[in-house]
């Protein structure tokens, strides 16, 4: 068992990792990372304390996953390997260490990152693509976060990343799963078609659910996801930067991330804002959709 044994140390004790797994030495196939930097963020702040209480909200996780049929801890040889060194206020130079970090991470290993706000995603799919080649990517989120610039020609936030992933030819296929809210004009609905990113809307989600699964199934070669917490409604997650209502419950983005047959090679859930939540709402969700998506994984790469 990899996990601190829950029949010897109770589970609030001992040092924070993931999931109470020990910190990585090399020789594992999949690690938590956590990514604490939010000066992406258009509106509410705290996603830099998303790592320290995703690793929190962790601590009830056990090895066995019956809906997934996966013990991912051991089958992945899970580890937590700490966070990447941020630079509060610097949004490039972060940017930098973050292509750098993962570089490495994506040799060897399947990094199943926490942020931070969804800025941090565009470096992390460069150090992708110099790695391992364009990968698909499987965006959930309840916003297209294709927008051009913020105050005044700014490139570089939480909501303008999977643009300029777009333009640096970064990424292939690209799904959205759960858009919704109001925009900033009808325009936004036809940039969707333009940029050639695939919508799958909260009402595809919710009324559409098994033709969603199917083309998703379809999808060939290596697969990246990036999971927004305000995909899911703020009743569930109300510890978000940007919350929109009428979103998708827990369950069904597990039942998603679960449905998922795809060669995935990493992934990020992000938006997480501590200073936000109530009885750990937020992180322990945040928590369990690592878990799953670890689960899903090692399902996968069994032969
Ligand atoms: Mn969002």
């Amino acid at each position: 068992m990899r996990q601190i044994n829950a029949f010897e140390s109770p589970r609030f004790t001992q040092i924070s990792t993931f999931a109470r797994l020990p910190t990585c030495n090399g020789k594992e196939k999949a690690a938590f990372i956590g990514i604490p930097f939010d000066d992406g963020v258009v509106y509410r702040p705290g996603a830099r304390f998303g790592p320290m209480a995703i690793r929190d909200g962790s601590r009830l996780l056990r090895p066995y996953n019956p809906f997934v049929d996966s013990e991912p801890f051991d089958e992945l040889m899970m580890c937590d390997d700490g966070d990447v060194n941020v630079v509060p206020g610097y949004i490039e130079d972060t940017m930098r260490r973050i292509e750098e970090h993962l570089s490495q991470e994506f040799v060897n290993k399947i990094p199943l990152i926490a942020g931070g706000d969804h800025s941090i995603t565009l470096p992390v799919l460069r150090a992708l693509h110099k790695v391992k080649g364009k990968a698909n990517l499987i965006h959930f989120d309840s916003h297209y976060d294709f927008w051009d610039t913020y105050f005044g020609g700014k490139k570089y936030t939480h909501g303008t990343w999977l643009r300029r992933a777009l333009e640096e030819d970064r990424v292939n296929n690209v799904y959205q799963i759960g858009i919704r809210g109001s925009l900033f004009s009808k325009e936004d609905l036809s940039d969707a078609k333009k940029l050639g990113v695939h919508v799958f809307n909260i009402r595809d989600v919710k009324y559409n659910y098994n033709k969603i699964i199917q083309e998703l199934r379809k999808l060939n070669g290596p697969v990246y996801i990036s999971l927004d917490i305000d995909v899911v409604d703020p009743a569930f997650a109300p510890a978000t930067g940007t919350p929109e209502v009428g979103g998708l419950t827990s369950f069904e983005v597990m039942e998603l991330l679960r449905s998922l047959e795809v060669n995935i090679v990493g992934m990020d859930v992000v938006e997480v804002s501590p200073p936000y939540d109530h009885s750990e709402i937020t992180a322990m969700l945040a928590a369990n959709l690592i878990y799953e998506v670890a689960s899903v994984i090692s399902r996968n790469l069994r032969p």
